[in-house]
């Protein structure tokens, strides 16, 4: 019988892997709809406007993309075994927590995919080849994966800020952060505690198909850190027997075995966000006729691990910080203050402070300004 959900995805697609264990998580019945190009080109474009996957076409005949797009349709339909803990300071650390997975553990997941290519490139050309042409023999999907691998391969690095200035840097602070996880989940099994949250979810797209699942991190990841490969293992296949969940941390407070990977947020992520806010609300208004949002804003520097170099800004990310910085700013003056003290005490007590002064929403998938009415 055909199950409710479908989801289009790839094994090898990062954000795919978020989507994938969500979905596995909350239960709903979904199949897995192979992303190839036949269902890029008569599925995803027509349906979403956009050549980008995950998708999830819903029994309603929507068609959602966006991961966080994708969880908050299902939220809204199946409430139980929620992502978002109900209490305000967790919940505000799991909305900061996505947000790094999803934008800023890239980095690393793109850098080791693409620097290793003696241990990856085997996998990933077959893959790509896959998606292009599912029906030639597989022999030959390598050499058909080589236009994609070209293009994902050879734009990586200057839109996401990856250069040989860089590389070194990138590895310690993921080593530094893959160590920091691991000895967390020495003493949680999840970001939040005993269950998973969005956060969780967030840092399984760049955790799973790039950094688990490629040779070359995939073997670091497993050397250096078991208990995060066995997070991974978990996070893809969450125990179905039982209806409780597990439960998010006791009395509202983020683990403290998270400081060091909140520390490295607001460190290395956060001049990026803020850095994305101005751009964005520059380039906004510069372009007042403009009704979509360029997905890219201008460039910027950065640094990670004390190297600096360029990167393209992306408007998305905006998007993305946006739920944190609302959450942060809805809180009661009491959590407000509890979320103070936690937030100085990871090196975030300015960060959250300001909110952006253009506000941007998705419409049909398209990042759009919120401007302020005229008159
Ligand atoms: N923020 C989006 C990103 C989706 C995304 O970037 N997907 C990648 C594959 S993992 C893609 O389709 N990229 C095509 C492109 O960038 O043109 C999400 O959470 O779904």
């Amino acid at each position: 019988m055909p199950k409710p959900y479908t989801l289009i995805a790839a094994e090898v697609s990062l954000y795919s892997g978020k989507a994938r264990a969500y979905l596995r998580y909350k239960r709903v019945g979904f199949d897995e709809l192979f992303a190839s190009r036949k269902v890029l080109v008569e599925i995803v474009r027509p349906k979403t406007g956009l050549a980008m996957i995950p998708v999830l076409l819903t029994p309603s005949g929507e068609a959602v993309q966006d991961t966080t797009a994708i969880i908050d349709h299902v939220e809204a339909v199946h409430p139980a075994r929620s992502v978002y803990p109900s209490t305000p300071l967790l919940r505000l650390a799991s909305l900061l927590l996505e947000l790094y997975g999803d934008e800023w553990l890239l980095l690393p997941a793109m850098h080791y995919r693409w620097h290793y290519k003696r241990q990856n490139l085997g996998l990933i050309l077959s893959e790509f080849g896959k998606i292009i042409a599912p029906g030639l023999p597989a022999i030959l999907h390598p050499l058909a994966g080589l236009p994609l691998a070209a293009y994902f391969g050879g734009n990586y690095g200057r839109a996401l800020g990856i250069n040989r200035h860089n590389r070194a840097a990138i590895e310690r602070s993921y080593e530094a952060f893959l160590a920091d996880f691991d000895a967390h989940l020495a003493e949680h099994p999840f970001l939040l505690g005993s269950r998973p949250s969005v956060g969780d979810f967030g840092f399984m797209g760049p955790l799973y198909a790039h950094l688990y699942r490629d040779p070359a991190p995939g073997q670091l990841m497993r050397r250096t850190a078991p208990r995060v490969a066995d997070w991974v293992e978990r996070m893809n296949a969450p125990t179905t027997s039982d209806d409780e969940p597990g439960r998010f941390a006791a009395d509202d407070e983020p683990p403290r075995s998270l400081d060091p990977i909140f520390r490295r947020l607001f460190t290395e992520h956060w001049p990026v966000v803020a850095d994305t806010l101005a751009a964005v609300d520059r380039w906004v208004r510069a372009h007042p006729d403009k009704a979509r949002i360029s997905r890219f804003v201008g460039e910027h520097s950065f640094t990670i691990d004390g190297a600096t170099t360029t990167r393209w800004i992306q408007s998305f990310t905006q998007w993305m910080a946006q739920r944190p910085l609302d959450a942060y700013h809805a809180l009661a003056p009491d959590d407000r203050a509890r979320a103070d003290r936690w937030l100085a005490r990871v090196g975030g007590d300015q960060a959250l402070r300001s909110q952006p002064r253009t506000r941007v929403e998705r419409v049909h998938n398209r990042l759009v300004p919120i401007r302020a009415q005229s008159g």
